[in-house]
């Protein structure tokens, strides 16, 4: 199940009763942020604003904004499903035999199907025009936000060494009609791009899409390897192709069912201030210098809308997207990390600030070289909190996973204190991007670990009493 693109996807959810219309005239500088941020804590719908003041575009936000809709978003009814799709096609002992390998040819199809299929003519391209942002109804998010900024913007750039399309999510300040701030961080995929052009010297091409299918937006978020083309994950989700165009102006390939497309540049010699931004820390990003995006040209559909989030104190809408992450990316660490049987990124730590795992203990120190393991895989790497516990207790279960926090640790022994680089965003270490990390092993401590005592057992009733008491539980007339 995919959608053809964000207004199919706009369409499913009204039809579900997931999306409300918003007629009344509203103001894309706060008002609309207070408006969604009220409607996403309170489990609320999506929103499409059908009249922005000094807009003729409608905003669609929140569209990610419960696990139902993410669900719908991703076209799976369990947010596990994809991962076990990832888990079936990854488990080589499935290919074990002729027959076997036979089986495995529409289950491995869907790998052929991922790859993104070139057309000529697009939705996107219906209309084009000279670059003119302030015809966006983009929004001003918070008081102290340096300005407007685009909050959904997926960011096209291609790899001058090896040819290969990278698309990210780094939010756009608009500075002018023309010139937006690209910001994305020191880790970052597109970032590295930049550095290789920046080498090179001259302009660096970049085209930037706002609205496309809900599983290609999402793509853009999702921590890949650089060597994996977010479009081709994208259709992998999908099991269906993206169909891509080439940009009017630039040799980068958009998704044919964008709403808007900006084509440009960045030039690499130019830096400019950027921030302050209400972030999704629930704190100020401070301003800090980032390159700039020239925009060169825009193309729509006819009739677009032009889709936005809000970040702000977590939960907002895209705690969800990190939840799937959480959910997709799972199989993919339990490849290196086997011990691994599962994971939680509580909300309030924004993604990484915080992960519970639990672990199959099988030999002493495992929880400390899972902890080390984590810090140094891809986006992993800024966790700043790794809370092990043993097989038995389920992450998401925060009540018990404090209880053996709680109880399980000795202070010297079970605590580790360790540095590394950490995201952007994080506003506590004293230097910016490189600080201290903590890991609590709350597993049960073994003789072999140095725990020269007995270690209790937890309580637990027998299951023939539980049995009998449930039986009788109407006897006692409590
Ligand atoms: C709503 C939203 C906004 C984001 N803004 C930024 C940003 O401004 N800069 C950044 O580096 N990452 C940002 N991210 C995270 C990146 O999109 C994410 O790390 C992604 O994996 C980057 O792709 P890349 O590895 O291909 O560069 C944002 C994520 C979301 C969901
Ligand atoms: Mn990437």
């Amino acid at each position: 199940m995919y959608y053809k693109d964000i207004q199919d996807f706009m369409q499913a959810l009204e039809e579900k009763g997931l999306l409300k219309r918003v007629k009344t005239e509203v103001d894309s500088n706060l008002e609309i942020t207070e408006i969604v941020d009220r409607v996403v804590k309170s489990n609320g719908p999506a929103l499409l604003f059908e009249n922005v003041k000094n807009s003729s575009y409608p905003v669609l936000i929140n569209i990610f904004g419960s696990y139902e809709r993410l669900n719908m978003a991703l076209g799976i009814s369990n947010t596990d499903d994809i991962a076990n799709i990832i888990y079936d096609i990854i488990d080589m002992s499935k290919y074990i035999g002729l027959v076997n390998k036979i089986k495995s040819i529409p289950k491995l199809s869907r790998l052929l199907k991922a790859f993104p299929r070139k057309v000529k003519d697009a939705p996107c391209q219906e209309i084009v025009e000279e670059p003119d942002l302030d015809k966006l109804p983009i929004l001003k998010c918070w008081p102290k936000d340096g300005g407007r900024f685009i909050t959904l913007p997926l960011v096209i750039t291609k790899d001058p060494e090896t040819n290969m399309q990278n698309m990210g999510m780094y939010r756009m300040q608009v500075f002018d009609k023309k010139t937006t701030g690209m910001h994305w961080h020191m880790h970052k995929d597109g970032r590295e791009i930049y550095l290789k052009y920046k080498k090179m010297g001259g302009k660096m091409p970049v085209s930037v899409v706002i609205g496309s299918d809900p599983a290609t937006i999402y793509s853009a978020t999702a921590p890949l390897p650089k060597e994996i083309d977010e479009m081709l994950f994208s259709g992998f989700i999908r099991n269906s192709p993206v169909d891509i165009v080439k940009c009017k102006t630039n040799d980068l390939y958009v998704p044919a069912n964008s709403e808007f497309v900006l084509e440009g540049y960045v030039d690499v010699n130019e830096m400019r201030e950027e921030g302050p931004f209400g972030d999704h820390t629930g704190y100020y990003s401070l301003k800090d210098l980032y390159p700039v995006f020239h925009v060169e040209c825009i193309t729509h559909k006819k009739n677009p809308v032009y889709p936005a989030t809000v970040v702000g104190k977590p939960p907002m809408e895209d705690c969800y997207l990190g939840k799937a992450t959480e959910r997709i990316f799972l199989p993919f660490i339990k490849m290196i990390c086997p011990e691994v049987i599962d994971i939680d990124f509580p909300l309030e730590g924004v993604f990484h600030n915080c992960l519970i795992v639990s672990i199959k203990k099988e030999y002493p120190g495992q929880a400390k070289k899972v902890m080390n393991a984590i810090w140094g895989m891809g986006q992993m790497m800024y966790t700043k909190l790794i809370i092990v516990v043993d097989k038995n207790v389920n992450p998401h279960d925060y009540s018990t996973v404090a209880w053996k926090v709680f109880n399980n640790i000795d202070a010297s022994r079970d605590i580790v204190i360790t540095e590394g680089p950490l995201d952007a965003l994080d506003h506590a270490s004293p230097l910016p991007l490189y600080g201290h990390k903590l890991g609590i092993d709350a597993t049960k401590k073994w003789k072999s670990e140095g725990h020269s005592r007995d270690w209790p057992d937890d309580i637990e009733m027998t299951e023939e009493i539980k049995e009998l008491v449930d039986r009788r539980w109407n006897e006692y007339g409590i």
